[in-house]
């Protein structure tokens, strides 16, 4: 059997748009109110991938939500007429696009029973993402049905919040390799919550059968989250025996440091100094929602968001990190502006399972090919765009709905309707 890694995009649902729903997530909170534009935002998100399989990885999708949730709306005994603005903006967000927050992954080497274990991630501290998981773990139940290879668990239950593999870290010497698991929880953020729970972070590695002398349980620092960083994975990036971590990304960093080099010798930490880049710039630009990856041709690569290239410390301090003689040698600018502008980067988008890719239900494996069939269901129903006002139409909702009925149907995944 050979294991990959395979990074699965949330492809970017017809609802996309800037309600401002996030507290914390500075891109979102400032965008409020602007005009989405979903079809385009699709588009930047279906070219990424092209750019990934371009690399010669792999690449898989999962696919939007049922929006505006009605079952949702019914639990809380209303419906999209009934409801008022606020619940309808919840109901119908496209957020489950950020695929890295869908579910915390430890691939087979990690695990006790030797499968390939998912957790869906419960996303209770924001109520738009915290209805996102029953139709992402119905998802996840397809694409990983296999029982030999895989075991997939509900949500750890709330009150213990849990934002999947955006608060999770993997680092091996290569991704076969057993590996040391890294959950970043958060205690406190200032004026802003922190979104993963040490309990929950706990429970999943518990699920996943980890080897406790191989799982490391990191605080995030609080100054990070006050700074806009409510997710790990906008300020550290790992992969294989690489962490790439701003200086201010952790409470301890030291601490964390030294447990990484006991437990997996040949890691190799690059720490960002606040003095080249700081928080501010980090958080702007997005450098570290980077996808760090490992290129066939060997190096890694940082696939990043533009908005990296166009701050110019951020930029050339990543020329000088490409021209020293280490793992990364490659910087990869990718454009996904409208899924920036809701705070979510190229590493939001995708989920990164690390299995044999013949293990995995083929209707969510793409390739050139699949994504010319979805970029073609994208243009034709996908809608142009989404102003506030928008939200309050049942024309807008029928338009949603028949947009993703249409995906479903032309990917052979009717299951999902
Ligand atoms: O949960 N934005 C998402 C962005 C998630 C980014 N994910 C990772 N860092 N892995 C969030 O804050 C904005 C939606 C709105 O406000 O309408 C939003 O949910």
């Amino acid at each position: 059997m050979s294991l990959v890694e395979i990074n699965f995009d949330g492809i970017v649902g017809p609802s996309h748009n800037f309600a401002g729903l996030s507290l914390g997530n500075l891109a979102a909170t400032a965008n409020a109110g602007k005009v989405a534009h979903p079809r385009e935002a699709a588009l930047q998100g279906l070219a990424k991938m092209r750019v990934n399989l371009g690399l010669g990885l792999r690449q898989g999708i999962l696919l939007p939500l049922d929006r505006p949730d009605e079952a949702w709306l019914a639990a809380l005994g209303t419906n999209m007429l009934g409801a008022d603005n606020a619940l309808r903006a919840n109901a119908l967000s496209a957020s489950a696009m950020w695929a890295a927050n869908a579910a915390t992954v430890s691939p087979t080497p990690d695990t006790a029973d030797g499968r390939c274990h998912l957790t869906g991630a419960n996303l209770v501290t924001m109520p738009h993402r915290s209805h996102e998981w029953p139709g992402t773990l119905a998802q996840l139940r397809l694409a990983f049905a296999d029982s030999g290879h895989f075991a997939v668990h509900a949500p750890v239950p709330p009150p213990f919040g849990d934002e999947g593999a955006a608060n999770h870290m993997r680092l091996c010497a290569g991704h076969g390799a057993p590996g040391v698991e890294v959950f970043v929880y958060g205690e406190t953020g200032g004026p802003f919550p922190a979104r993963q729970h040490r309990e929950a972070s706990a429970a999943v590695a518990r699920l996943h059968g980890l080897d406790p002398a191989r799982t490391i349980f990191a605080p995030q620092s609080p100054e990070a989250i006050a700074a806009g960083a409510f997710h790990n994975d906008v300020v550290a990036v790992a992969n294989e025996r690489v962490l790439l971590a701003h200086e201010q990304a952790f409470a301890d960093p030291a601490a964390l440091y030294e447990a990484l080099r006991m437990k997996l010798p040949e890691v190799e930490i690059i720490e960002v100094p606040a003095s080249a880049v700081s928080l501010a710039d980090a958080i702007s630009s997005y450098l570290f929602n980077a996808q760090l990856v490992t290129l066939p041709e060997g190096g890694m690569a940082l696939i990043l968001p533009t908005e990296a290239q166009t701050n110019t410390r951020v930029w050339s301090w990543l020329e000088g990190l490409i021209a020293r003689n280490g793992p990364i040698r490659r910087l990869v600018p990718v454009e996904v502006r409208e899924s920036m502008s809701n705070g979510g980067g190229p590493a939001c988008l995708r989920l990164r399972v690390v299995a044999d890719p013949a293990t995995v239900d083929p209707r969510f494996l793409v390739d050139e090919a699949k994504l010319a069939l979805i970029e073609g269901v994208v243009a034709a129903s996908w809608p142009v765009e989404i102003a506030p006002d928008d939200l309050n139409k049942p024309a807008l909702w029928a338009e949603v709905r028949g947009a993703r009925t249409a995906l479903l149907e032309a990917l052979d995944l009717n299951a999902l309707l």
